[in-house]
């Protein structure tokens, strides 16, 4: 089961949130910054002893000062024109945190739009990704697709129609 829902990731209140983060996993900004400021400094003590995430892979941490019960960080592929393997790294991003999360035994699962942002990945290519592998790898999930914007809302609803 999918939704978009356009808001706050941070404000949800669901088994897990997924962070859009980069390798080193110590912060950055975007939707990593607002996760970072609305846990709390205890998420990146935690963070730094993980010692980094590979792009296409993920960790999870607990929640801290979140609705969220837990913290599903992820390394999104930079964009470089779509001949590294950017849709893969991508589909492996969004497979890899449903599997840590099924391994958790979570259920609801909210995602930002990974690499769409500061990463530069074409919004409506990413749209597509992200519901065809949730619609593959999790379809017995609640998954919500988080959109910042109005735009963002709109490519992810034509996704799944
Ligand atoms: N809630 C939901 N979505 C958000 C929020 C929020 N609070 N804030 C931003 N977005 P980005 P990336 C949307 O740039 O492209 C960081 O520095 C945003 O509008 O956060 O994967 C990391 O440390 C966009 O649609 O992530 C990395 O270095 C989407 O979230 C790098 O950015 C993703 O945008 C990762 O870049």
């Amino acid at each position: 089961m999918i939704r978009v829902w356009q808001g706050d990731i941070t404000t949800l209140n669901v088994d897990a949130i997924v962070n859009a983060a980069n390798s080193s996993l110590l912060g950055g900004g975007g939707v990593d910054g607002a996760i970072h400021r609305a846990a709390g400094p205890e998420l990146l003590a935690e963070c730094r002893n993980i010692g980094g995430c590979p792009t296409g892979e993920a960790r999870i941490t607990k929640g801290y000062d979140l609705q969220a019960r837990h913290v599903i960080h992820t390394v999104g592929p930079v964009w470089r024109g779509g001949d590294q393997d950017e849709d893969g790294l991508l589909a492996s991003a969004y497979r890899n945190s449903l599997a840590l999360a099924r391994q958790h035994g979570l259920t609801t699962i909210a995602f930002p739009a990974i690499s769409t942002g500061i990463y530069g990945f074409p919004p409506d290519r990413a749209a597509g990704i992200a519901v065809k592998t949730i619609t593959n790898e999790a379809p017995d999930l609640q998954i919500t697709l988080v959109a910042f914007d109005a735009d963002t809302a709109r490519l992810l609803t034509k996704a799944i129609q």
